[in-house]
């Protein structure tokens, strides 16, 4: 875990633990607020520590930056191991049941003296909890199962698994009469690298009452094949779960509340909390069944109009994280009505005067080609021939052709000489197509200490050089980041590869100082790719937000090893939409005459090339 990763956790459990020692309300929330500040700092904490900028960081004050000075010094918080050691610690571990929140938590310990998950356990079969208030048989019946699920789930599951399964239960579902809207929601629609669990939400026609479809949907929901537990079914929600051991929540509104709904059920809460904030400043109420003045209902029907009668540009789901874009929207809305916005949020800096009236994300329909792709020349499935041909249907521009280079032995990297050998067989290919431009190119690999594995003049034979990171992914972060610097600063590399070789679901890749790599990157004029695979998803979203305030140039790629992973390039325009990238900020939704510019400016060593 990276030191931010584990400061949030500390600072998340001493929240838990204030709140279960009834501490100040205001207390608690502030230090959920810099856990909250640490899980979306885009570099590590240490660097911030060495340049004492900890109490500039948002969200940080001055004792809680002492408090991280303390931790990275001594690896404790002496104020938290005190507090901590008032509450059992096996009570803490009763949080982690989901359905058990430190309300739940402070009951079980002070009422029915349970301190600890397996007397817990014991407590529920024996059925010996009794009289305590809020503790009826659906509750029990409740914890037991969640703690079933928590032997055997692992926590989040990841795009490549809930997206396909989001859109089947869509499908499937649409046809039943009486629907009038079914749509996925959640941190799914946010583009959300994991998910927790999935949200489907159904509106009935107009003049059909939510209940009156709950029927109809339990049972079409009861023949999907994931489907493996029916877990609950009420008038107004239903949920399942999969084989997978994913829970799948179904929620049915009524036709006049779908946007209400669409909006809750979005999220993030963050995000939520904030919006309903500005409900109440402005005398309104905002719920999953509309936006209300008094018993006058204002908005409702469609997503949009909250915003807007909110005095808000619409934020797409992607950029709904509470991460300033609540400002952005409030200044861009002040600007479409011809008003100075007052923007004083510092995270708006880089917009500069110039606010748009609306922020046109990237889309999957900007994208004009795909720059890093394999064959079976070296471990891809397919031949040059299949993989021009797929990019053609696709409606792709231009691609490049990107296998490995030497050192990626696993991988049958290219010699230098089957390399040369690859590159004729590419261009004598290519011919055959003359609607599609193919770039000739190599994944090279960068090497620990950020030389390459190809020597220069090799590089100069290639049309496109993607770098990237494969070995010694668990490297120190200043190495790291020297590593990364290195690379991405000569002037042959077009792109820098999924930058810190992270896999999704365990391997933590290369941590380095992104901020600092970003900066090279704008200092060589490079770009840094947003590797779209499920699994990698690399740069993340916070990352990929530094390149895109900066100027650099993200460059969103499938890395395709066979011709289905073209079709993960939406998870990686959903990471770049995370990251607030428009389409000018993606170099692959430019035309190729500006790539090949923007090229051109770099290898010539123009100084001034921006
Ligand atoms: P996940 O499932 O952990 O990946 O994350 P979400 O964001 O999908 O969270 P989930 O499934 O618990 O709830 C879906 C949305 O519903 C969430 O983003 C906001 C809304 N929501 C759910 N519970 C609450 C709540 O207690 N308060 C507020 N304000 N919103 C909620
Ligand atoms: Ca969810
Ligand atoms: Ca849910
Ligand atoms: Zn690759």
């Amino acid at each position: 875990m990276s030191k931010n990763a584990d400061l949030a956790k500390q600072f998340n459990r001493a929240a838990d633990v204030m709140a279960l020692l009834d501490e100040n309300q205001f207390r608690v929330l502030a230090t959920r607020k810099v856990a909250r500040a640490l899980e979306d700092l885009a570099e590590p904490i240490e660097a911030a520590a060495t340049e004492h900028r900890l109490d500039a960081i948002a969200g940080i004050g001055k004792s809680s930056a002492d408090k991280i000075a303390e931790y990275l010094r001594t690896g404790h918080i002496a104020e938290f191991d005190s507090l901590a050691s008032q509450v059992p610690p096996g009570v803490l571990d009763m949080l982690n049941i989901s359905t058990v929140g430190v309300k739940t938590a402070y009951l079980l310990w002070k009422e029915a003296g349970i301190t600890d998950i397996p007397s817990l356990k014991k407590a529920l079969d024996a059925g010996t909890i009794t009289g305590i208030k809020g503790f009826g048989e659906k509750k029990q019946a409740n914890i037991k199962q969640n703690l079933a699920f928590m032997e055997t789930a692992n926590a989040r599951i990841g795009l490549g698994y809930a997206y396909p399964l989001a859109c089947e239960f869509v499908n499937l579902l649409r046809p039943i009469q009486d629907i009038d809207q079914v749509t996925y929601c959640g941190s799914l629609r946010r583009g959300k690298e994991t998910v927790g669990d999935l949200d489907i939400l159904l509106a009935a026609r107009s003049g059909i009452t939510a209940e009156a479809i709950s029927t109809a949907v339990a049972k079409v929901i009861k023949t999907h094949p994931e489907m493996a537990e029916m877990v609950a079914a009420g008038d107004t929600k239903i949920t399942i779960r999969t084989k997978l051991g994913l829970q799948v929540d179904f929620r049915m509104v009524p036709r006049e509340s779908w946007g209400a709904a669409l909006q809750y059920f979005t999220g993030s809460k963050e995000h939520n909390v904030r919006v309903r904030q500005r409900a109440a400043d402005r005398g309104m109420k905002l719920n999953e069944w509309g936006l209300f003045r008094g018993e006058q209902r204002m908005a409702g029907t469609a997503e949009s109009d909250i915003y807007q009668a909110l005095e808000l540009a619409y934020v797409c789901p992607e950029m709904r994280e509470d991460r300033g874009e609540i400002e952005l929207a409030a200044a861009m809305f002040q600007a479409a009505m011809g008003r100075q916005p007052d923007v004083d949020d510092p995270r708006l800096d880089f917009i500069g005067n110039t606010i748009p009236a609306r922020w046109a994300s990237v889309e999957v329909s900007d994208i004009r080609g795909d720059l890093h792709m394999h064959t079976t020349a070296s471990d891809g499935h397919e031949s040059i021939a299949a993989m021009i041909t797929a990019a053609r249907k696709r409606g792709y521009q231009y691609i490049a052709i990107t296998d490995h280079s030497k050192s990626q032995v696993q991988a049958n990297g290219l010699s230098v000489d089957r390399l040369m050998a690859h590159a004729k067989a590419i261009r004598t290919t290519a011919r055959e197509f003359p609607d599609i431009t193919v770039l000739v190119g190599s994944e090279v690999d960068i090497l620990a200490d950020g030389s390459l594995d190809y020597p220069d003049e090799v590089l100069r034979e290639l049309d496109w050089v993607v770098a990237s990171p494969h070995s010694a992914l668990t490297q120190e972060t200043e190495a790291a980041t020297m590593r990364l610097m290195r690379a991405v600063s000569n002037p042959l590399v077009d792109v820098i590869g999924h930058p810190t070789g992270r896999l999704i679901s365990g391997r933590r890749g290369l941590e380095p100082d992104m901020q600092r790599v970003v900066m090279a990157a704008l200092r060589s004029g490079a770009a840094l790719e947003i590797n779209a695979h499920d699994m990698r998803l690399d740069l993340r979203d916070v990352h990929a937000r530094l390149a895109v305030e900066a100027g650099v140039p993200l460059c969103i790629d499938t890395d395709a090893h066979q011709l289905t992973d073209f079709d993960k390039l939406p998870f990686g325009v959903a990471t770049a939409r995370r990251a607030w990238a428009r389409p000018e900020n993606v170099l692959n939704t430019w035309p190729l005459e500006k790539i090949l510019a923007w090229q051109k400016k770099r290898r010539q060593g123009d100084a001034d090339w921006q």
